[in-house]
């Protein structure tokens, strides 16, 4: 693992040619080959700004952080299922497929027959590398459901939690307006101004679930740029753009997005530049929400110098910027990144509004796309033909949690929650079962999450390697990489249709997700409600036919099977760059009202005010954080995507690896905070805070303004106990810090994102990193 591994095996196109054969991954299309022993993998050549994390790929299939062998847990072995402390500091023990596979499978058996289906925790939250058929989470989900008879499922996702659920409420669902709507090329052509909340940056967009072929975005903003397109990055961070972009960058406080957009609307509304024609025709309930803006509901008009106080931006900047966008073509973007922290709702909704607000929404390269720049799905042409994916079966199984709920779930069998307007109660789950998430990677509070996986009677992992998650469970089975396995890699918004050779035997005893489960329908008797009677070969012709049969119906060429894998790729037709429903409604909105209760814009929303939440009231508002900055903890914690990885997948990697120092992960602190900390560059930092600790190397830098301290999600969780006795990460993982409480009671979503924290110089030689060894076997 040492920086000499780093990106140096991606081959160039002037080395000697090993045989390369095509493969996909969220970051990216490839090829990868053998060369002296090495796996060697070189970008799809047609990819103008491959993704490094190809790199990862390049020492992981051997590397000794993978599970090569089935393993059980020595106390659950020895004392049966139950709860117990001993989970997450046990040893293993290694068994043969069979032994396992029975001895699970009789588990399942007795916790259906003893608390039926719903004590069974089936949501395995998580990206998973694979292509279309041997996606895990698809498989967890069918073998559930047609094996048990279902699962309790979680809703909703860790990236977008908030916003899926206020968007349907007030525009229409996350797919209209993050999928199909304002395109990278509308941008190119027509933007005069983004207005970017939480920047755009490249290392985001550059991935995909399902798979990427080309990354434009870097190209694309370099274009834009040339036409006289302004980029306006509001972000703690410089990085969240590219240089090419040009951006301008205001540095606002974390988490105060919702004042600084109120802010800006107040100045046009006071100056009578908002686009009344627009709120009136296209949007319901903005006189009570400008009651709210202007002060007359409450007392306190929302104005510059207002914000100003809130978001410690001069409120000269803000007048200006506000000066500066009537009359414009104005694209308003705001990343997931904002909606996944405290009242998450409010600044998805406020950018709405202030959009709405411009007159703006559903004109080409114009209004509002969230999350637009944050993965590489947006911003993208829709495909014209399908690509299938595993189906799920039918789940008979009603109970579920909103995914960030997970801990709250186990620890508070039986009680109450709030979400989207329901009263809904927790059930008593007994066994999780994950395969394709690292929850030890996804959650906050990871000291919690602890104790909340040992309530479990039984906790089963299907694992690539030897994950914090892996570490805590009961029965661990070692799964095939994506590299391992043939598939299909494709995605509703990328034209190539990938066939996903395979690169390497598998490692140990992995096996596919899909055997495994296939041998364990075996013994519940479901084999065949489970394949259908097919094997995995016969699965990808199966689920390539949808695709080849909609590209006939279009007379288009549509390659057999065998063709179509001899060849590595295709080609996808793609629908017309139309704009989705938000122009729809703009060009007539009698014939093309918006899904939501009124058809329009909801402004204000009488739904959610009926709801009665404080903590999401009927309109956009600013709502302070419970969790800002204290004296005892003055610092805010951006625990943001890391650069060098997708979220935990191959930390252990040659490119992700490389990146780190004496491998721990590297926090980026404002020099200033730095120099007040009496902390140096390359010194190893304790950040800190009432939840937990953990431990990083320090990059000084004024690319991060003061008072943040930057540390990207994804090392792997390391607990050990320092040299003063105290519990610490050592390997630096944030969640060790962020705080697991949901955004309000209506989404319920993930608030990982900021959190308020200390920093110190570490002053000992900190405990050894074991995040990459297995575990101890006895
Ligand atoms: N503090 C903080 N926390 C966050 C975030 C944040 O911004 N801040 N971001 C959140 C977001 S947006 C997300 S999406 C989540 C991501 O959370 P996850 O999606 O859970 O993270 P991954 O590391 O992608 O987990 C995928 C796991 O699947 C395993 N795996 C890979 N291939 C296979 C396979 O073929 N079969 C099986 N069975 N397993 C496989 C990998 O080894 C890995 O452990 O994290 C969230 N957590
Ligand atoms: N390389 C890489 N790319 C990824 C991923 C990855 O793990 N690795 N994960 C993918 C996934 S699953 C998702 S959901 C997306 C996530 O997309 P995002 O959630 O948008 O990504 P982040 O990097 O967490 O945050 C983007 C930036 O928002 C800024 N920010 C944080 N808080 C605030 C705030 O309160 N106000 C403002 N104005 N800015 C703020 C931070 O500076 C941060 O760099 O990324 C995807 N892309
Ligand atoms: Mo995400």
């Amino acid at each position: 693992m040492s920086a000499s591994l780093s990106a140096s095996s991606i081959a160039s196109g002037s080395e000697a040619r090993p045989a390369m054969r095509p493969h996909s991954a969220h970051w990216g299309v490839f090829s990868a080959g053998w060369q002296d022993g090495a796996l060697v993998v070189r970008p799809h050549p047609d990819d103008p700004d491959p993704n490094p994390l190809i790199g990862n790929f390049t020492n992981a299939l051997r590397h000794p952080a993978r599970v090569t062998t089935p393993m059980v847990r020595r106390g659950w072995l020895e004392r049966g299922p139950g709860p117990d402390p001993l989970r997450g500091l046990d040893t293993f023990v290694p068994m043969q497929w069979d032994e396992v596979l029975d001895r699970l499978a009789a588990e399942l058996q007795r916790v259906k027959q003893r608390h039926g289906a719903q004590a069974v925790f089936g949501g395995s939250y998580g990206w998973s590398s694979a292509g279309r058929f041997h996606h895990a989470q698809s498989q967890v989900h069918r073998f559930l459901n047609t094996s048990l008879g279902g699962y309790v499922r979680s809703v909703n996702s860790y990236s977008a939690g908030a916003s899926a659920v206020i968007l349907p409420h007030i525009l229409g669902s996350m797919d209209d307006v993050a999928r199909r709507n304002v395109t990278w090329e509308q941008i190119v052509e027509h933007t005069d101004v983004v207005l970017a909340f939480g920047g755009m940056a490249l290392k985001n967009s550059r991935v995909a679930s399902g798979g990427i072929s080309r990354h434009i975005e870097r190209d694309s903003m370099r274009a834009a740029t040339a036409r006289g397109c302004r980029f306006v990055s509001v972000s703690p961070l410089r990085t969240d753009f590219p240089p090419e972009a040009k951006a301008d960058w205001l540095a606002a406080k974390p988490g105060t997005d919702t004042a600084l957009m109120l802010g800006l609307l107040h100045e046009l509304v006071s100056s009578g530049l908002h686009d009344r024609d627009f709120l009136a025709r296209y949007c319901e309930g903005w006189p009570e929400f400008e009651d709210y803006l202007m002060g007359r509901a409450d007392g306190t008009p929302k104005t510059a110098a207002w914000a100003a106080s809130i978001c410690g931006l001069p409120g000269r900047a803000i007048a200006e910027l506000a000066a500066a966008l009537p009359g414009k073509r104005v694209l308003v973007v705001v990343a997931h990144s904002l909606q996944r922290a405290e009242h998450g709702e409010q600044p998805v909704w406020m950018a709405a509004v202030l959009a709405a607000a411009l007159g703006q929404l559903g004109l080409p390269g114009g209004g509002y796309n969230y999350a637009l720049g944050t993965l590489a799905h947006y911003g993208k042409r829709t495909n014209a033909v399908p690509v299938a994916a595993l189906p799920q079966g039918t789940n008979g199984v009603k109970d579920f949690i909103p995914v960030a709920r997970i801990a709250d779930m186990l620890l508070h069998p039986g009680e109450a929650f709030d979400y989207n307007g329901q009263r809904r109660i927790y059930p008593h789950i007994r066994m999780a079962y994950w395969a394709g998430g690292n929850p030890f990677h996804h959650h906050q509070d990871l000291n919690r999450l602890r104790e909340a996986f040992r309530r479990l009677d039984t906790f089963v992992v299907h694992e690539i390697a030897w994950t914090a998650t892996a570490r805590h469970a009961d029965i661990v089975l070692p799964c095939t990489l994506t590299l391992e396995r043939e598939d299909i890699g494709a995605a509703p918004t990328d034209p190539l249709m990938v066939a996903m050779h395979r690169i390497a035997e598998p490692h140990g005893l992995a096996r596919d997700d899909y055997d495994i489960f296939a041998d364990l329908a075996e013994r519940l008797g479901t084999r065949e409600a489970f394949t259908e009677g097919r094997t995995s070969g016969q699965w990808l012709r199966h689920l390539y036919e949808r695709t080849r049969t909609a590209l006939a119906a279009q007379e288009l060429e549509a390659p057999d099977f065998d063709t179509f894998w001899e060849r590595g790729e295709m080609l996808l037709p793609q629908q017309a760059d139309d704009g989705g429903i938000l122009r729809a409604f703009r060009e007539d909105p009698s014939r093309h009202p918006l899904p939501t209760p009124s058809g329009k814009v909801q402004i204000s929303s009488p739904t959610i005010a009926g709801f009665g939440y404080a903590d999401c009231p009927g309109h956009p508002a600013w709502l302070p954080p419970e969790d800002g900055p204290t004296t005892s903890h003055p610092l805010t914690l951006i625990s943001n995507q890391p650069a060098t990885r997708l979220h935990s997948q191959l930390d252990f990697g040659a490119y992700s690896a490389s990146q780190k120092r004496d491998g721990r992960e590297v926090c980026t602190i404002n020099s200033a905070d730095a120099a007040a900390r009496g902390i140096a560059d390359g010194d190893f930092v304790r950040l800190y805070n009432g939840r937990g600790a953990c431990l990083a190397s320090a990059a000084l830098s004024d690319s991060v303004m003061p008072g943040v301290v930057q540390l990207p999600t994804g090392a792997w969780y390391d607990p050990a106990i320092d040299a003063s006795g105290r519990q610490i990460c050592t390997h630096g993982n944030p969640n060790v810090l962020t705080r697991d409480k949901g955004t309000s009671p209506l989404a319920q979503g993930c608030t990982g994102q900021l959190t308020a924290i200390q920093v110190e110089r570490l002053n000992e030689t900190p405990p050894p990193m074991r995040a990459f060894e297995p575990p101890e076997v006895s």
